[in-house]
């Protein structure tokens, strides 16, 4: 056999197990709130080398990468009969991103993509990419995906081929292997992304969690995290989008926000992990932050601790949109456990472990962003006096 053919296919086989096989620790200390990981949950490098080579030394006498892999970010999350799974945005270096699921055991450490990425029904008017996939059992039975589906813009002018129309798809399945895709969500905004599914039924309808805005990039004078109900999934329409989370001025949410995954039910409400996106000298700046709502009307807040739950960090902070992190995936375990995917920089997957005691203790006790400098200072200073008298 072809020497050059083999000793590659060898080594860089060696190499994809080791990087499977490679245990994740959490990083000393934290925050109290959650625990990060030394390594990324999920990279280009875990791509299945029979996803990126021809393995036929006729054909592929250089072993050489004939469809590439860029990135692997941006998961939904699910846990299933005990394993966990992360539905990935893979994007390959034609710049087409794609779904596939990589399975765990452990949560933090062990994914392994499954032979074949999620093949998606297209609607009659094809997606032109598709991403950001929000995973949620629902109380009806099935489990859906709702994902940001891109279309050129029809009425871009002619040479515009950036434009495009971004809307929610929604595919459901009951088994991650067969999936049926519906219509696409109906509302009244040019553009949705991030739109989220409640995981029960909102008086007797489908809940959504949207972000309408005016332009693909730009919330205009739209954004905020939004909220409506649809009859149907099958033909889901929003008649009525209100505003649940609002964009502020000079907060980490004042260009656009967004829900993250669909939230987490608690005895005290709702828990949700949202981004909020702020402009910077640098380009925007992408971070995480989480607030509680009502459990009987989970589009009402009733708690709001000020500013982020988690901003890149270190590496997190570069890649092919540097200074993002970005969560569309957690997992609430029956024993409390919470497993946070999230990405850095559009680039890579991570995990950060908590629990749901952690959680509440954290939006519940944390006080809210006082929105001035003046008003920051004395609530420091609050802190500082009740712990210098607790010193004393
Ligand atoms: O590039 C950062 C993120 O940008 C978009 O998020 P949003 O709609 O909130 O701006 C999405 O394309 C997301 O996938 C991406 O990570």
């Amino acid at each position: 056999m072809n020497t050059v053919f083999s000793s590659r296919k060898e080594a860089l086989t060696e190499r994809y197990e080791t990087l499977i096989a490679k245990p994740n620790h959490k990083v000393p200390f934290g925050n109290g709130i959650y625990d990060r990981y030394e390594n990324p949950v999920l990279t280009a490098a875990h791509a299945p080398l029979i996803w990126l080579y021809d393995f036929n030394p006729e054909t592929n006498p250089y072993f050489m990468e004939r469809l590439g892999v860029n990135c692997v970010f941006n998961p939904g999350a699910i846990e299933l009969n005990g394993k966990f799974y992360l539905v990935a945005r893979v994007e390959g270096h034609d710049r087409k991103s794609f779904f596939a699921i990589a399975e765990s055991s452990t949560g933090v450490d062990g994914f392994r993509f499954w032979d074949h990425p999620v093949v998606l029904p297209e609607t009659e008017i094809p997606d032109t990419n598709v991403y950001d996939m929000r995973l949620v059992k629902h109380e009806d039975g099935w489990i859906y995906g709702l994902f940001c589906t891109e279309r050129k813009d029809p009425a871009a002018p002619p040479g515009d081929l950036s434009s495009a129309v971004a809307q929610c798809g929604i595919v459901r399945t009951k088994d991650l292997k067969s999936w049926e895709r519906l219509a696409d969500l109906k509302t009244g905004s040019n553009q949705q992304r991030n739109v989220v599914l409640h995981p029960e039924f909102v008086d007797g309808q489908y809940a959504f969690y949207t972000r309408p805005q005016d332009g693909f990039i730009d919330a205009g004078s739209g954004g905020g995290i939004g909220w409506g109900l649809s009859h149907s999934m099958e033909n889901a329409v929003i008649e009525n989008e209100t505003i649940v989370d609002h964009r502020h001025y000079h907060t980490i949410k004042e260009v656009k926000n967004g829900q993250g995954p669909a939230p987490i039910k608690t005895s005290k409400g709702w828990l949700h992990i949202a981004h909020g996106v702020r402009n910077t000298a640098a380009g925007l700046r992408y971070v995480l932050y989480a607030f509680l709502s009502e459990l009987d009307r989970p589009n009402v807040v009733t708690h709001r601790p000020g500013g982020h739950f988690i901003a890149p960090e270190g590496i997190e902070r570069v890649g092919d949109v540097s200074n993002v992190v970005f969560c569309n995936g957690v997992i609430a375990r029956d024993n409390g456990d919470v497993f946070v995917y999230y990405a850095s920089s559009d680039t890579r997957c991570h995990v950060a472990t908590t629990t749901v005691d952690q959680l509440l203790d954290y939006v519940t006790n944390t006080p809210e962003d006082p929105l001035r400098s003046y008003a920051c200072v004395e609530q420091r200073i609050q802190l500082i006096d009740r712990n210098l008298q607790l010193n004393s």
